[in-house]
């Protein structure tokens, strides 16, 4: 065993690289890495790791969406749930494949539906203008802290329809959650430690009593009420929004911010035309991949690309390097909101892919909309640093200037 799956050896053709993925310098800047691992060809063994990493767009989108032979039940992080307990019970959606997995993901896909998401506009769009507001007042400000953090953890509990409280706690869990997914380093390690002060007080939030009567929440809930799921189920699935819905849509909102700050022409083109938001959203989850890496494991001999792989393997896919591959993004070192990119792998493709897209989206239409329609310029006020996450490409602090227009 070796980060709690099976050991492997490199396949035939496969070459051998011996680095370190979750080297928190990689984790900070991990351009050059992904540049490597394409020139790789379609996988490259990793032996620290005992893991085949893909990071070309089109083996990368194979392994990711044929859940039948890339498997997520056995954990989409380095260890392998058939071979050794996770830390948490596993998520019914995540970690499961079908048919488990299908009634799962329709009872939280329902919750999450465009419908259900259109009722929230309206107060998305407010929030996010006093929150422009407020920081356009402040002209210097901490991007990560007082926007990409505010927002999520403002907008979000109220759609779930969690009490007020401790919100910290939520990005706390998403931390804990993401980086668990990654060896047993000290970044790893470092999360973890929050556990017995946040994973309590997460479930407790996802209690039914706790949960408002109107929100993601009681949708699922409702689920329950009619058989569909079990009242655990629908415990679990609320645990689910909370585990992936924060940690993600603060990330990419700093990384917006910090898109627009180092491409003014794009800022310029997006003010010229606040409809582009969204596709301003699409190029900047495929230009900064938030989640970077998910891994799956084969569930039988199989072959990708001419490589054979063997049952148990751990593959590392790497999202972020994907969504750079030259080869099916022409000039992909470039930020370009006018590229239009709707095939990205940020978000997953397949019956795994991001439930949450339409809460995401709509957060991020109503942020970017508004610094469209209020923000002249942005400026960096400061270097940006880059925190090291085991799975999601995340900034640590962005200090940023707003003028009015
Ligand atoms: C980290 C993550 C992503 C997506 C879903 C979940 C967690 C979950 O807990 O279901």
């Amino acid at each position: 065993m070796i980060e709690g799956h099976k050991e492997i050896d490199a396949p035939a053709g496969v070459p051998v690289w011996d680095v370190d993925p979750y080297d928190s310098a990689i984790l900070a800047g991990p351009t050059d890495y992904y540049a490597e691992l394409r020139s790789k060809g379609p996988f490259a063994y990793i032996p620290r790791y005992s893991v085949l990493a893909c990071g070309r767009y089109d083996e990368t989108k194979e392994v990711f969406s044929d859940w039948e032979r890339f498997v997520s039940s056995r954990g989409v992080g380095l260890q392998d749930f058939s071979l050794e307990e996770p830390w948490r019970p596993p998520s019914i959606v995540l970690e499961k494949d079908p048919p488990d997995h299908t009634r799962a993901r329709a009872v939280i896909e329902r919750a999450l539906s465009t419908r259900a998401v259109r009722q929230l506009g309206e107060s998305f769009r407010q929030d996010a203008e006093s929150l422009i507001d407020g920081l356009l007042e402040k002209g210097v400000f901490e991007a990560v802290e007082d926007l990409a953090e505010t927002y999520p953890t403002t907008v979000f509990p109220n759609a779930v329809g969690l009490q007020e409280g401790d919100r910290r706690r939520l990005v706390d869990y998403g931390s804990m959650v993401f980086n668990a997914l990654g060896p047993d380093n000290e970044i790893r390690r470092d999360a973890m430690a929050r556990g017995p002060d946040v994973v309590p007080w997460i479930m407790e939030q996802c209690q039914r009593e706790r949960l408002k009567p109107e929100g993601f929440g009681a949708m699922i809930y409702a689920a329950a009420e009619t058989g569909e799921i079990t009242e655990e189920e629908a415990g679990l699935l609320v645990r689910s929004l909370l585990s992936a819905g924060v940690d993600t849509t603060v990330t990419v909102l700093g990384s917006a911010i910090w898109c627009l700050a180092n491409n003014p022409d794009q800022f310029e083109r997006l003010k010229a035309d606040p409809k582009m938001a969204l596709w301003a959203f699409e190029e900047i989850l495929r230009y900064t991949s938030p989640v970077h890496s998910f891994c799956r494991t084969a569930n039988l001999d199989t072959e990708v690309s001419g490589i054979k792989i063997a049952e148990g393997t751990k593959i590392l896919c790497v999202l972020g390097s994907a969504n750079l591959d030259e080869d099916h993004y022409p000039k992909a070192d470039r930020f370009d909101i006018d590229r239009r990119p709707s095939d990205h792998l940020a978000l997953g493709v397949g019956i795994h892919g991001c439930v949450g897209q339409n809460v995401a989206r709509a957060e991020a239409d109503a942020v970017l909309t508004a610094i469209a329609n209020k923000v002249g310029s942005i400026e960096l006020a400061g270097e940006p640093v880059w925190r090291p996450n085991n799975s999601v490409h995340t900034l640590d602090r962005l200090p940023v200037i707003f003028r009015g227009k």
